[in-house]
């Protein structure tokens, strides 16, 4: 016989939109609803100011933030199919679904700035954007002056951005070096196509990883140099594939360039990149190492693959370095926050 689920005061909704990398879940009702159906969902006890990633039921992980006695928000991954299985899953163990409602409505915001909070942190694409996101009324609160208008707060917002936003990093360099098996491993799976024939990557392949909790979209490019007169010059598809590539090149925030010992570096001048937006990685270094990388890989040596981690933390510092995730200054992360004091983002009561 089935056994019947008390029902509780809790009720749920969906504070985001469908579809972000991660969803927000709202939460609320009496403190011993709300911490019997945590309870129920996450096996644990989370108490209010309490934070953590935890198990929702058997559909997902996702931080489960304890905002206050009577709220909580739940934060699994946005595809629709997760972000439903969870909500179904609060109804079956005693919540009730709650209507969409505007942001703040009757539950856990207290402020401008922590309606900006839910309503970002339901389409930031980065995971480790959520930790920050939640230091950020804290960190608005301590702020005396306008945020925007700070050239320090500003550069530093540029950067977080990159968890709402992913960055870009575009893997170049000459033909055969090995560029599309280290962003192979890199995903850890088969993105790209990989063989011994020069010229195999004939148009950009574009991946979204996750490093450290950063999502970067990677894109491999066709090599763009080629030595020795065994090589044929590229066919018409792959010159228009190699000038496309340009485009990408020019937006990207990070430019890895590869070479090997045999093949050597592309000069970041030729393809009108500037050497800071650069980070030269050494590939197929089991052959050999050639001079002055920042880092050493060999992503398909006949022993395994190395140095691919310590290139991936390589990237994410370059992209979003721990002096800015450490920063306590706040982060201007929403439109609605631009040009407004602190004094006013925090206030109570949301418009
Ligand atoms: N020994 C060794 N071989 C590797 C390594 N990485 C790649 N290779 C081999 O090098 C060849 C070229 O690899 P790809 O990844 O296709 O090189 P690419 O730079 O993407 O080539 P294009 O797309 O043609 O520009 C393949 O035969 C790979 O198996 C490595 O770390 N060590
Ligand atoms: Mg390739």
């Amino acid at each position: 016989m089935e056994r019947r689920v008390r029902r509780l005061s809790a009720r749920h909704r969906l504070a985001s939109a469908l579809g972000g990398g991660v969803a927000c879940i709202e939460v609320s009702g009496e403190p011993a609803d709300v911490d019997e159906l945590l309870r129920r969902l996450c096996g644990v006890i989370v108490r209010p100011g309490g934070v953590g990633v935890r198990h929702l039921g058997e559909v997902d992980r996702g931080c489960v933030l304890r905002t206050g006695a009577r709220a909580a928000v739940l934060t699994p991954h946005g595809g629709p199919a997760v972000v439903l299985a969870v909500m179904r899953l609060l109804s079956s163990i005693g919540s009730e679904q709650a209507g969409d409602g505007p942001l703040g409505e009757g539950s856990a915001a207290a402020s401008l700035v922590e309606a900006c909070v839910l309503e970002t942190a339901g389409r930031a694409a980065s995971p480790l954007a959520v930790d920050v996101l939640m230091a950020q009324p804290e960190r608005w609160r301590r702020f005396d002056t306008v945020p925007g208008d700070d050239p320090g707060c500003a550069a530093l917002s540029g950067l977080l951005d990159r968890l709402i936003d992913p960055p870009l990093a575009v893997i170049v360099g000459p033909a055969n070096v090995g560029k599309s098996s280290l962003l192979n491993a890199l995903c850890r799976r088969t993105a790209a196509i990989v063989s011994p024939e020069a010229g195999t990557t004939r148009d950009h392949v574009g991946v979204t990883i996750e490093i450290e909790g950063l999502a970067v979209r990677v894109i491999d490019t066709p090599g763009l140099e080629r030595r020795g007169d065994a090589v044929p010059m590229p066919d018409p598809v792959e010159r228009s594939a190699i000038a496309a590539s340009a485009g990408v090149i020019a937006e990207a925030d990070l430019v890895i360039s590869c070479g090997d010992l045999q093949h050597g570096f592309i000069d970041p001048a030729a393809i009108g990149v500037d050497p800071s937006r650069v980070l030269t990685c050494a590939t197929r270094a089991d052959l050999g190492v050639p001079a002055s990388a920042q880092v050493i890989t060999a992503a398909a040596a006949p022993a395994g693959p190395q140095g691919v981690e310590e290139l991936a933390a390589q990237v994410r510092r370059r992209l979003l370095p721990d002096a800015a995730l450490a920063d306590p200054r706040p982060w201007v992360f929403h439109p609605a926050l631009r040009g407004l004091p602190s004094a006013a983002a925090v206030g109570s009561g949301v418009e």
